[in-house]
């Protein structure tokens, strides 16, 4: 049996920043790609950077990469490393990212693109201007590359759901609807830029976008902070932690975010973004309504695509349950026969297969920082929309 991938196959030496939750689910998607699918660049692990020697060692160990670096600045004018993939809160995307882009670095950033419309200018201009020598940047709009998703795309731009007319946008979880869970580096404005709306209401402006096509045009906002105070984090994995019983400090950012939204096509939207909603644990819910049919997702049941086809007889008609496990849906094929299913970790490999392939082609990544700019316009107009007793804000057509 040949070696997979093979040992000839060029490398791609990565270098991971961060490895917390998006660390660890980045570094399992790097370790898995080459493994099932067929790649034209073989990616190698090649060092994790973080702020701690032991912690970044021990990291480094239990994810897989083969050094450790203390220092973000210390991987990035590496030699021996091609891609940065950018893995830390948003006050530090754009240094790292910029850095590495003018060291001659490809680079992959988590979402959101940064914390203020201008490092998303900055990282943008950076990125094409590197893009000239054939160095490339993709943001991690990552549920992009859930295979429903990109089967709603597929739908929308195939006609099947006629004109759209309506968008309905819900990302919820719960994890911090008690009051006493702490303080994460996600409630802290100067570390996160802005609450739920940035962390996850992002998702769901990128999707609605990506799936009808179309860009949002202007926005009416309205924002809440419920819980002021919360116990000092001590350690934080994932999306819980525990806190310190006597310190406490503020809450700076958006517990919860809506939204109205208009598109480039006329269509209209709500969005809501909470961390707020018990029961909830990562419900992206998405429907839309053409003048055709209509389709729903829901993140809780992720290998489901909802059909409604408004042409078929109106007796029989009714949502069809879709299950997106197929080997003709996009990405299946590689993985496991019909109806076995996939799950949060695959849409990160998918990731790095596409980008994988388009560095090796020359393409254009998407998400682009460009696609990661206007998102961050859409949450920048919505916080000055809140902040003004909500009121109706116009975005530049982008
Ligand atoms: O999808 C979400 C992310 O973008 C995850 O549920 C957590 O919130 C982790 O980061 C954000």
């Amino acid at each position: 049996m040949p070696d997979h991938p093979s040992p000839t196959t060029p490398e791609l030496a990565v270098g991971l920043v961060g490895y917390a939750f998006m660390g660890a689910v980045h570094s399992h998607a790097w370790r898995t790609a080459p493994r099932f699918f067929d790649l034209p660049l073989r990616p190698r692990m090649r060092a994790v950077a973080g702020r701690d020697a032991a912690a970044v060692a021990q990291a480094a160990s239990k994810l897989g990469w083969e050094e450790s670096v203390v220092g973000w600045q210390d991987l990035v004018a590496r030699d021996d490393v091609d891609l940065v993939d950018v893995c830390t809160p948003g006050n530090t995307h754009a240094e790292i990212a910029i850095a590495a882009l003018e060291a001659g670095k490809h680079v992959l950033c988590e979402k959101p693109l940064a914390n203020t419309v201008a490092e998303a200018e900055a990282m943008t201009a950076a990125a094409e201007k590197a893009a000239a020598n054939g160095v490339l940047a993709m943001v991690g709009f990552t549920y992009r590359r859930v295979p429903a998703i990109q089967l709603a795309r597929q739908l929308v731009a195939d006609g099947r759901l006629g004109e759209i007319r309506q968008v309905r946008a819900r990302y919820l979880q719960d994890w911090i609807s008690d009051p006493e869970a702490p303080l994460s580096w996600r409630l802290d404005a100067s570390l996160a830029g802005s609450g739920a709306l940035g962390d996850i209401g992002a998702h769901i402006i990128d999707l609605t976008q990506f799936i009808t096509g179309e860009r949002l045009t202007g926005v009416v906002g309205l924002t809440e902070t419920f819980v002021k105070e919360r116990p000092v984090a001590e350690g934080f994995s994932g999306l819980s932690g525990t806190g310190s019983s006597t310190e406490r400090g503020p809450v700076t950012v958006d517990d919860a975010a809506l939204f109205l939204g208009r598109f480039s096509s006329g269509a209209i939207g709500t969005f809501e973004a909470t961390r707020f909603a018990w029961g909830r644990k990562n419900a992206i819910q998405l429907e839309i309504n053409g003048s055709k049919g209509s389709l729903a997702f829901d993140f809780e049941d992720m290998n489901v695509l909802q059909y409604f086809d408004a042409e078929e007889d109106a007796v029989t008609a009714g949502f069809r349950r879709i299950l997106v496990t197929e080997p003709q849906h996009p990405y299946v094929e590689a993985w496991w026969p019909a109806g076995h299913g996939l799950g949060y970790e695959h849409a990160f490999t998918h990731q790095v297969v596409d980008l994988v392939r388009d560095i090796a082609s020359g393409t254009q990544p998407t998400p682009s920082f460009a696609d990661g700019l206007q998102v961050q316009r859409v949450l920048d107009a919505v916080l000055r929309s809140s902040a003004a007793g909500s009121t109706w804000l116009d975005l530049p057509a982008s």
